[in-house]
């Protein structure tokens, strides 16, 4: 039975409708810190649940029974840029009541890290799995702090506690909310909208990207993995490309050819995002639990437009 936090953000809203498919509606109760009566948030059980309040997190895993956690909710970089105080409450004080529930419960737990975990002294090209960590925004370095907290937890309490460090992810279900990679969404929503972008994040500014659905997968593969074989605990790289605006331009322009990427560079999330590896090296989750994305660029770009222009067409030329 699992306590899913965030369930209305990027992640959570398609990993919600996974998981229940996977385990059963009523064994997923999703919760966030807002309501959201739309349809795509029903399925199951949710209730609000403010993750910065320990004695309610305990209480919702308690009475829901849960022997799993997957704790998603937290500020994204820009957003947590612009609030770095509110951030560090946020993103530490709700790792921290997920830790302690887990621990208290017996909970295995799911931790997101990020690519942001690691900074601009971090090799750039095939960025290693114990790369130093030395963020340089508020995030990153609460997602490097969390790492550090989640493997104190699992060797001092043997907590069973396990994170990847995401990279830039594609989606269609929810909008993004306060990234730096979410310019990669807006350019397949605006592709189908208006058949051109203006991107904040600048040519050549390469970064690595992934597939909403190969991110799930991830999260389930490596939860359901052989504890024996896992060599590391809070902090698996995973990717699936690494591509900068201009190579998803190219690869929008194979279905929509007149598609225009132009600019207009956002200073403070293309300094976020020049602190960022460019490639990071996943070898150690393709060894140790399998990990293997389905999707590359082209599969991506195709599946995004498809869904979008659907999307569009249904909602009579609306929001998407
Ligand atoms: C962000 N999408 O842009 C998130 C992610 C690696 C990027 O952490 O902040």
């Amino acid at each position: 039975r699992i306590l899913l936090t965030g369930a209305l953000g990027q992640i959570g809203s398609e990993l919600a409708v996974r998981l229940r498919e996977l385990y059963g509606s009523d064994a997923v109760l999703t919760t966030d810190v807002r309501e959201d009566r739309s349809e795509a948030a029903q399925g199951g059980p949710f209730q609000l649940l403010d993750v910065t309040d320990g004695r309610a997190f305990y209480e919702a895993a308690r009475v829901h029974r849960a022997d799993t956690i997957i704790h998603l909710a937290a500020l994204l970089s820009a957003t947590a840029e612009a609030k770095p105080l509110f951030a560090w409450q946020l993103n530490m004080g709700g790792l921290l009541n997920a830790l302690e529930t887990a621990r208290e419960l017996g909970c295995q737990l799911f931790v997101p890290s990020s690519i942001a975990a690691f900074g601009p002294d971090a090799p750039r090209q095939g960025t290693p799995q114990d790369a130093p960590l030395r963020p340089g925004t508020m995030y990153g370095i609460s997602k490097a702090a969390g790492e550090q907290l989640s493997d104190y937890y699992y060797r001092k309490y043997a907590v069973d506690v396990r994170g990847l460090r995401f990279p830039g992810l594609i989606s269609h279900a929810a909008p993004p909310g306060g990234g730096t990679t979410d310019y990669a969404v807006e350019m397949y929503v605006q592709a189908v909208k208006n058949g051109s972008y203006t991107s904040y994040i600048g040519k050549g500014t390469f970064l690595d990207m992934m597939y909403m659905p190969d991110a799930i997968a991830s999260v389930a593969l490596l939860m359901e993995a052989d504890a024996s074989r896992l060599k590391r605990r809070s902090a698996y790289n995973i990717t699936a490309m690494s591509i900068d605006p201009e190579a998803i331009a190219a690869s929008i322009r194979r279905q929509l050819p007149g598609f225009e990427l132009r600019y207009h560079i956002d200073p403070l999330r293309q300094a976020i995002a020049d602190g960022w590896p460019d490639a990071i090296d996943a070898s150690a989750a393709c060894e140790e639990w399998g990990f293997r994305p389905a999707y590359d660029l082209d599969r991506t770009t195709d599946e995004m437009l498809t869904t979008l222009s659907r999307k569009l067409l249904s909602s009579g030329g609306g929001s998407i």
